[in-house]
């Protein structure tokens, strides 16, 4: 089977990140893949360099003329428009009885439209691809939704995966004689960071705080922040998504951002905190609700409306729930656990790429 993704980045990292994954994914599989993409800059850092010369042939959008024949499985990301031209062959694939699988595929959320809307058709009713029909693919926290991307040997390299080795390859010095616990940091402008910062540098428990090249170091600079005995702070280099995955591993706790790595902090089994990408009219308060809901489903009142207080300080929404709001690292005991079992949980969810795979 081949499979053609389309990718347009708007902004960060999300947009490409999901579909190299998936492209990963299938390559695995021993799918032929190629991925169309505006802008690849970020492959340079994010791709391991085997896999992207070897298993996935990346064509820049303004080049994609070449293409011959349309893949067997296409995949138009996040509404990303396919070109006349493409969709012209498609049509033309379609009149010989070789029709391609057209998916839409859609954001993560956990509100309830992307079960109601998963696998919906949709007609094309004019232009180019009159007549064709695409279907809109949503991931989701439900077994009626297209579920989530993980790789089958996901849990088997966590299981194998040795921390302090990592961290030395990296360049990173651990304390680990001092029990100096690990922060992950990858995040937008949250109105909270300082707070954070405050919080670490108060606590009697010392920490290590990793900032992720990008937003979150240029807002730790702009925040000027300074180690002190509690808090030793370092600046990382964009890292692959393998080396990511390991970052995510490597922390005791971690913030997280965007849906992509929202997703990896879940395999990862720790507590984190997600700052979800802002909306203009707050959309992302009620995303970021739905999440809360099935994430803490089941979960004893307090440690839930905990894991909740945290998410609306980081966020800068308004929370009525009287926990002091600077403390972020809190209950983490329990916390512990419900990352845990939520993950375990969450292994049962369809897995996104085989359900892609079976729309053929
Ligand atoms: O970069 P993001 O903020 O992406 C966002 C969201 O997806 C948002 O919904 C979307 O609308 C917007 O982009 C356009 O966060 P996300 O989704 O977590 O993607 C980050 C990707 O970058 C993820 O695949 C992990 C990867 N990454 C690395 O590979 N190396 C790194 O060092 C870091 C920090 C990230």
């Amino acid at each position: 089977m081949s499979t053609d993704i389309f990718c347009k980045v708007i902004d960060n990292y999300g947009d490409i990140g999901v579909c190299w994954r998936l492209c990963k994914q299938l390559a695995a599989r021993g799918e032929t893949v190629r991925l169309i993409v505006d802008d690849a800059s970020a492959l340079t850092w994010m791709a391991t360099r085997t896999v992207r010369a070897e298993l996935v042939e990346v064509i820049a959008w303004d080049q994609s003329e070449k293409i011959e024949r349309p893949a067997d499985l296409v995949i138009e990301s996040f509404g990303c428009e396919l070109p006349d031209f493409y969709i012209t062959k498609m049509a033309h694939q379609a009149t010989l009885g070789k029709a391609s699988t057209w998916v839409n595929l859609e954001y993560l959320s956990a509100e309830p439209y992307a079960e109601a809307c998963h696998l919906l058709p949709s007609p094309v009713m004019q232009g180019a691809g009159k007549g064709l029909v695409k279907t809109f693919f949503y991931p989701g926290f439900t077994k009626k939704t297209g579920g989530l991307l993980r790789e089958p040997d996901l849990f088997e390299r966590q299981a194998k995966f040795d921390k302090a080795s990592w961290l030395k390859t990296q360049g990173i010095e651990w304390r680990s004689e001092h029990d100096e616990r690990i922060v992950s940091l990858f995040c937008y402008e949250p109105a909270a960071l300082p707070a954070l910062l405050d919080e670490l540098k108060n606590s009697a428990k010392p920490a290590l705080l990793l900032a992720t090249a990008g937003r979150a170091i240029q807002e730790m600079n702009a925040l000027k922040a300074i180690s002190n005995k509690a808090l030793r702070i370092h600046y990382l280099p964009y890292l692959t998504q393998d080396d990511y995955d390991h970052l995510l591993w490597a922390s005791d706790f971690n913030f997280v951002r965007g849906e992509d790595s929202l997703v990896r902090a879940i395999w990862a089994g720790k507590p984190f905190v997600w700052n979800i990408y802002p909306q203009d009219d707050d959309a992302h308060h009620a995303k970021l609700e739905a999440f809360l809901d099935v994430y803490l489903e089941g979960v004893n009142v307090k440690t839930a409306a905990n894991i909740r207080a945290a998410h609306r300080h980081w966020n800068g929404i308004h929370d009525s729930n009287n926990r002091p709001a600077s403390h972020i690292l809190y209950g983490l005991h329990e916390w512990k656990m419900v990352s845990k079992s939520r993950r375990d949980a969450w292994l049962e969810l369809p897995n996104l790429t085989k359900e892609l795979m079976r729309q053929i």
